[in-house]
């Protein structure tokens, strides 16, 4: 197989998402750095590879693949082990419930498009824009706690990584970011503890990626 390439960027809490599902599978695949803060997403040659002008984007067997939990569930085809998601039908809908709960419900209010929509389009200020993101997060959690708690073992369902603790660790560094108290969501620290010993994970981290310039 040809190396895959990710085109990421190193903050972007959906391509952390790619980073930590390759690392599971062991994939070793090259990084090409696309720099949201300076619009490089939305320029003619990126959209050329991505018509949403987000990232991730994967490339890989010859294919373009966009969208990180599209992304996520042709790895799990693709690569068997450690699956993502378990056989069994009803837990399968809990953790992926789990993980669109961050993915869809948290996740794309506060993307970068749409703080600059906030700010720019709507005039809302930093404070105001700040308190956006923190909201969306904290009723975002509150829910995940309380739905993940029940079955949550060392990680988000029992004891072995899922899709869910994919989605979970982006999130609290997002979430860390931006100074949201994390001191209800007891469940979650102690999974994104687990995670963070866990090389997979912890490779994948946005400090230990290249910086664009
Ligand atoms: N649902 C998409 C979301 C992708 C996404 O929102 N990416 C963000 C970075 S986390 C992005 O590229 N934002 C650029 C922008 O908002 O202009 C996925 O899961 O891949």
């Amino acid at each position: 197989m040809a190396r895959p390439i990710l085109h990421d960027y190193f903050r972007s809490s959906a391509s952390y998402r790619v980073r930590i599902a390759l690392n599971l599978k062991g994939v070793d695949y090259e990084q090409r750095p696309v720099n949201l803060a300076a619009g490089e997403q939305k320029a003619a040659g990126f959209r050329a590879l991505n018509p949403q002008g987000l990232v991730p984007m994967l490339e890989i067997d010859g294919q373009r693949l966009t969208q990180s939990l599209a992304i996520c569930d042709y790895l799990d085809a693709r690569f068997k082990d450690p699956p993502f998601v378990p056989a069994e039908p009803a837990d399968r809908a809990h953790v992926l419930a789990l993980a669109l709960s961050i993915a869809c419900d948290i996740h794309p209010l506060n993307n970068l498009r749409v703080l600059k929509y906030l700010q720019g389009t709507l005039a809302v200020d930093a404070a105001g824009k700040d308190e956006w993101y923190r909201h969306w997060i904290a009723e975002g959690l509150t829910a995940l706690e309380t739905l993940s708690k029940p079955r949550a073992g060392a990680y988000l369902f029992g004891d072995l990584p899922s899709l869910a603790d994919i989605c979970l660790v982006p999130q609290l560094y997002n979430a860390r970011r931006f100074s949201v108290p994390l001191d209800g969501f007891p469940t979650l620290r102690r999974v994104d503890e687990t995670a963070s010993g866990n090389p997979a994970f912890a490779a994948a981290h946005p400090d230990l990626q290249e910086q664009p310039q």
